[in-house]
């Protein structure tokens, strides 16, 4: 259940240690942790604050479709990738417009400069979604989940599907112990992607007609992202087993470096003063089909009545 999540806040919260890190925000982070989800008991969106759904959908069909640039994202007014791309345009040697070094902190702290920001950020979106060549080139993340999901290339000069290979299997061998999704592409990390891969890789097992799912997750923001991750692998779960006819099991989240942002503590104190409440379900339109050919408009969710939206700026 959700008090799962809200263990892992007052863990971090009572023994995490100080820590620095590559975005200089500064954390208090635990190593090794790991939270169970019975997925029978309602889908895990949590009710403590508002997690924005549509927006855990847009970015799962986004990794199923094999899609590595914003422009979807955009298209379906999802914005949680923006940075990362935005980061490339405006360190490339096309970018003339005002200087962005390090935005995400100055933001954060400078008023004058959020202006600016904000400025560019608007006409970077516009020119994704209008301009083709532009989006090409700077709507593209690189190697990231989809492509490894779908299309991890090989030294043979060919590609493996692991997503398609991995339903496969589940559907003939379920008692396999190497149902794995591997997004961890160790030539690819250094140098082709915006950001190096927070789920590193996920397997699956069957038992008892139920699908489980197990993700190692390296590095997890616990107050933005882990809620995002939770509801997205429960409900990656949801449509394998809905594809392959199995009902849905546990969802299993084990965490590496768990980490708190020092600047979400007060959000932080604000959710865990609220009552958890009934956790909602989720819902898959019967006409929806394959689970590559599933559309956002399938998907959606039922009686969720959470605790209203705590804001956070995002770290990057
Ligand atoms: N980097 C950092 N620092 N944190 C992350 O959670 C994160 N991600 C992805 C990649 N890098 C990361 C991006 N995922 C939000 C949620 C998930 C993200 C990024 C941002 C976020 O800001 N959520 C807001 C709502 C946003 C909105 O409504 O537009 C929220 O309140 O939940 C880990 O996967």
């Amino acid at each position: 259940s959700e008090n799962e999540y809200l263990q892992l806040l007052r863990h971090v919260l009572k023994d995490g240690a100080k820590k620095e890190d590559r975005t200089g925000t500064g954390t208090i982070s635990v190593f090794g942790y790991q939270m169970r989800f019975n997925l029978q008991e309602g889908f895990p969106l949590l009710t403590t604050k508002r997690v924005p759904f549509k927006l855990i959908v847009s970015e799962l069909l986004w990794f199923i479709k094999g899609d590595t640039n914003i422009r979807y994202l955009l298209q379906h007014n999802n914005n949680i990738w923006n940075e990362w791309a935005f980061k490339k345009w405006v360190e490339s040697a096309d970018y003339s417009g005002p200087d962005m070094t390090d935005f995400g902190l100055r933001s954060q702290t400078d008023e004058a400069f959020n202006t600016l920001y904000e400025e560019q950020m608007a006409a970077f979106k516009s020119r994704i979604l209008t301009d083709d060549a532009f989006a090409a080139k700077y709507g593209e993340l690189g190697n990231v989940y989809g492509k490894q999901w779908r299309e991890w290339q090989t030294t043979r000069g060919d590609s493996v599907d692991q997503l398609k290979d991995v339903i496969r299997t589940i559907k003939s061998n379920p008692d396999s112990r190497r149902l794995i999704v591997s997004a961890w592409n160790p030539e690819d990390v250094p140098t082709n992607m915006a950001l190096p891969p927070c789920h590193t890789m996920f397997q699956f097992y069957v038992s008892e007609g139920k699908l489980s799912c197990q993700l190692y997750q390296r590095s997890g923001d616990i107050f933005l992202g882990i809620p995002f991750n939770i509801a997205s692998y429960a409900l990656l779960t949801h449509l394998v087993a809905h594809e392959c006819g199995l009902e849905v099991g546990d969802f299993i989240h084990t965490l590496g470096d768990a980490h708190i942002y020092l600047n979400h503590l007060e959000q932080i104190n604000t959710q865990l003063e609220r009552e958890p409440r009934e956790l909602p379900q989720l819902k898959i339109d019967p006409s929806a089909g394959s689970i590559f050919d599933i559309g956002v408009e399938h998907l959606s969710i039922e009686n969720y009545t959470p605790h209203p939206t705590i804001k956070a700026p995002v770290a990057v």
